[in-house]
């Protein structure tokens, strides 16, 4: 039987709860993710590419298999629900940045306006940048997921991913696009850029899925 998007958010979050820390994050106070180790400011990391996309240029396609389709444009984001949420950013090349403050719209309040379809099991990402990657639905809904457009109480600068970018600080960053141009929900699944090229597809930090080979079965539930 197909999950409704709600079940879904459910099934995730019970996951995440399971997984906890981890006995090996326990041993390292908590908060650092095995192999990882704290950094000061958040590193810049991406393909090199920063597109300048203004924000009254900036447009986000929601589409796929949802109810609604959204064609998001700045003054449509901004009417949404803001919050702010602090969290960990964790990147596979192994810095961990402590306490980012990211502002901007919960994930699952636009996704409630989406509402995905019952057989949209993956979310697939497209970046301006022409970056792409890939999560399962469920996970778009967690605490803390967010389409951020301000970092530290600042307009979110172009480097870190400006004027809007996703952020889903349970994953491994690569999971997080910046630039994001287009959110679109599918049965299957299709890897993205870096997990077509080696990395985990799972990418969880905890259980440290840093590469290919390296899943936690279940992704796909
Ligand atoms: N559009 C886009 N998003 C991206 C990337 C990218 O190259 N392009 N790189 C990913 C990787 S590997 C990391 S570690 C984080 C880095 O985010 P930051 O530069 O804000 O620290 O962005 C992720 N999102
Ligand atoms: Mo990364």
């Amino acid at each position: 039987m197909a999950k409704s998007y709600l079940e879904r958010k459910e099934a995730w979050a019970a996951k995440m709860r399971a997984r906890g820390g981890g006995a090996r994050s326990e041993r390292a106070g908590g908060r650092l993710p095995p192999g990882q180790h704290e950094v000061g400011d958040l590193p810049v990391l991406d393909l090199g590419i920063h597109p300048e996309v203004s924000r009254d240029g900036w447009r986000l396609r929601v589409g796929g298999l949802v109810e609604e389709e959204l064609a998001l444009d700045w003054a449509g984001l901004e009417a949404l629900p803001q919050a702010e949420g602090v969290s960990d950013f964790h990147c596979v090349t192994t810095w961990s940045r402590y306490d980012c403050r990211w502002g901007g719209v919960p994930m699952a309040e636009l996704l409630d306006r989406v509402r995905p379809l019952a057989e949209a099991r993956f979310a697939f990402f497209t970046s301006y940048d022409g970056y792409t990657t890939n999560l399962p639905v469920g996970a778009l809904f967690a605490e803390g997921v967010f389409l951020a457009t301000a970092l530290d109480g600042e307009p979110l600068p172009v480097r870190y991913g400006g004027p809007a970018r996703v952020v889903v600080p349970q994953l491994y960053a690569w999971k997080s696009a910046k630039f994001i141009k287009e959110i679109e929900f599918r049965a299957e699944d299709e890897p993205g850029y870096w997990e077509k090229r080696g990395y985990s597809n799972t990418a969880d930090p905890w259980l440290e899925g840093r590469f290919s080979g390296e899943e936690v079965p279940g992704w796909k539930d």
